[in-house]
């Protein structure tokens, strides 16, 4: 049999770092992600479709995405799976709860184990429901295991097995293996590694399906599940709509701003064939204040069609290098004291040392600070 596994989609999450239309379309790429991923449960002639939980980002369900969720839903052949996970917690008034599915929809609705029989698939899925944000005991922690049965056993779960004293359903390798699951499809982890699941190939972290920020690079997948006797074979398949990347370039050589324009169209032409690609680009190295001066003005210039760039100024002033190193007056008493945070590991005190610095040498020198108040 062939399950389709997904969940962290976070629909209609705020992104509140995107300006109004930005929001919305950020929104809309999600509801596209979720299309896509129905089709393609179609396509690979799936037989069903577990959701790991945080399918909404919040209680708040937008009048679009509920309308198109209930009409995916009921379009599609199998049936569907939901385990409600510490974003979407099965409670009074949320969209699981007062919602009228189609009867091919199983949504688990307590928190301890739960288990839906279908008989016309061989399958019994278990699962628990988060009530609310957390989760505190591991529902299969003190569960008996169930009886045989000549099905298979699947988990579908909203889980962390990242830690035992997680607030979020902190289940154990162990757990999972006492009860013999077939299949654990698991959702909350949203870069998962196989550290977590001791490269187990049958528990398997679904990820981000679609990227909601840095912190989610790259192109976002769901788990396909080929499942029969001998076990199963997972593979990726990818459904994002779009994708975030970082990128960072040494400016060290670069004099006028043409010629920092043509390096970042350089780096951005990379992703012209791609789909919408959030590019966040650092400037490191030696930069004059002329050329910090142009920075802000280039990431909408150079801004492609698909291609949002932002650009993060990470560079140290043309001068400071050996010649502030050895300046003996008070700019380079200033820049040797600031050096140990300048070099810091920690990017944000970095770029407070760095912001320090500019300031510092343009008070020394008498300069105006106030245009530089934006910063
Ligand atoms: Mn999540």
């Amino acid at each position: 049999m062939k399950i389709l596994h997904t969940g962290d989609l976070h629909l209609d999450s705020p992104f509140s770092s995107e300006d109004i239309s930005g929001v919305e379309k950020r929104r809309e790429a999600q509801r596209k992600t979720l299309t896509r991923i129905m089709s393609l449960a179609k396509e690979e002639g799936c037989d069903l479709m577990l959701i790991a939980g945080d399918l909404f980002d919040s209680e708040y369900v937008s009048p679009t995405t509920e309308k198109l969720i209930k009409k995916l839903f009921a379009e599609a052949e199998f049936p569907i799976v939901i385990s409600p996970g510490n974003h979407d917690p099965y409670i009074d008034g949320s969209f699981y709860k007062r919602t009228v599915f189609s009867d091919n929809v199983y949504i688990f609705s307590s928190p301890e184990l739960q288990v839906f029989e279908l008989d016309s698939l061989g399958v019994s899925v278990y699962g628990y429901a988060f009530l609310s944000a957390s989760l505190k005991d591991s529902p299969l922690m003190d569960t008996p295991i169930p009886s045989d049965s000549s099905k298979y056993r699947l988990l579908c779960a909203h889980a962390d097995l990242s830690s035992p004293i997680s607030r979020y359903a902190p289940l154990t390798i162990g757990d999972i293996h006492r009860f013999e699951f077939d299949y654990s499809a698991l959702g909350h982890i949203h870069n998962p590694t196989d550290e977590l699941t001791n490269g187990a190939q049958n528990i398997r972290y679904c990820g981000f399906a679609e990227g909601r920020s840095f912190d989610e690079r790259g192109d976002g997948h769901v788990l396909i599940i080929d499942l029969d006797e001998k076990g199963c074979s997972v593979t990726k398949k990818k459904v994002s709509c779009s994708t975030y990347t970082v990128e960072s370039a040494d400016v060290s050589d670069i004099s006028t701003r043409e010629e920092l324009v043509a390096l970042i169209h350089s780096i951005t032409s990379r992703y012209e064939d791609t789909d919408e690609t959030h590019v966040r680009l650092y400037l490191t190295g030696f930069a004059s204040d002329e050329l910090v001066d142009s920075i802000t003005s280039l990431e909408s210039e150079c801004s492609l069609n698909n291609i949002y760039l932002s650009i993060v100024d990470e560079t140290l002033p043309a001068l400071s290098g050996t010649s502030l190193k050895e300046d003996i007056s008070l700019r380079g008493e200033f820049y040797r004291a600031l050096l140990p945070k300048l070099l810091s590991d920690e990017p944000s005190e970095r770029r407070r040392a760095i912001l320090a610095l500019r300031l510092g040498l343009l008070a020394i020198d008498g300069k105006d600070l106030t245009r530089r108040s934006d910063e």
